[in-house]
């Protein structure tokens, strides 16, 4: 299998993530931006269709193995929100700074503060794949009043993992990447892939 993937993101913070977590394994993810892969929607109202959807949109367009990433954040008391619009929360521009913001505001009166990262990762060997490799991740905690921290990306700064003083902003990026629901789902995509390799 290719070592060089196509990474259906547009996301600096999940590609510098997850080539980190896979350099041990040779494998190396290239932005789709970098072959001009254009822009696509994500229209389903689940994580999983979103992933598959991108991934093989980017492997259409480049002729390489895509793996993409659909995740967020959900808030059991807010019904799940912000969960497939985490990107949207505050508006298109997809600002991490005014979605924290928008979630905090509608934290307010509320007493149950926990909430959960969730991850789904595809990866397609080609477009028509009929065996993609799908792994998802799931990362539980509680969110802080205001942010605190400057690591990371998204939500992190006002995220404390389960038995965390820390908001995962605050913590090493080694920990997140050891820890993080990506940090969970890579680590079946690479199982799989060396499988898949004879390792
Ligand atoms: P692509 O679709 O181009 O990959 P995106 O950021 O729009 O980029 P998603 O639709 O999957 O991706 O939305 C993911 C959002 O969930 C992301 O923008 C963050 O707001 C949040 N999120 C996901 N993983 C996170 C993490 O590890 N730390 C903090 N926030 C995270």
């Amino acid at each position: 299998m290719s070592s060089l993937w196509v990474l259906a993101s547009t996301n600096a913070g999940k590609l510098a993530e997850l080539n980190r977590m896979v350099q041990p394994s040779g494998k190396v993810f290239r932005p789709q931006s970098d072959f001009h892969v254009p822009a696509t929607d994500e229209p389903y109202p689940t994580f999983l269709e979103n992933a598959l959807h991108k991934a093989r949109h980017a492997s259409l367009h480049t002729g390489l193995p895509a793996l993409a990433d659909d995740s967020g954040l959900c808030v059991p008391a807010l019904g799940g929100q912000p969960g497939v619009h985490s990107a949207r929360f505050a508006g298109d521009d997809r600002c991490d700074a005014r979605n924290v913001q928008q979630l905090l505001h509608h934290m307010v009166a509320v007493t149950d503060r926990r909430a959960y990262f969730y991850c789904v990762l595809v990866a397609v060997r080609h477009p028509d794949d009929p065996v993609p490799i799908v792994a998802e991740g799931l990362w539980q905690g509680t969110l802080a009043g205001a942010p605190q921290g400057s690591g990371g990306f998204g939500y992190d700064a006002i995220f404390y993992p389960v038995d965390c003083t820390e908001t995962v902003a605050q913590l090493a990026s080694e920990w997140k990447e050891q820890h993080s629901h990506r940090a969970q789902a890579i680590r079946q995509v690479l199982a799989r892939l060396a499988w898949a390799d004879g390792r």
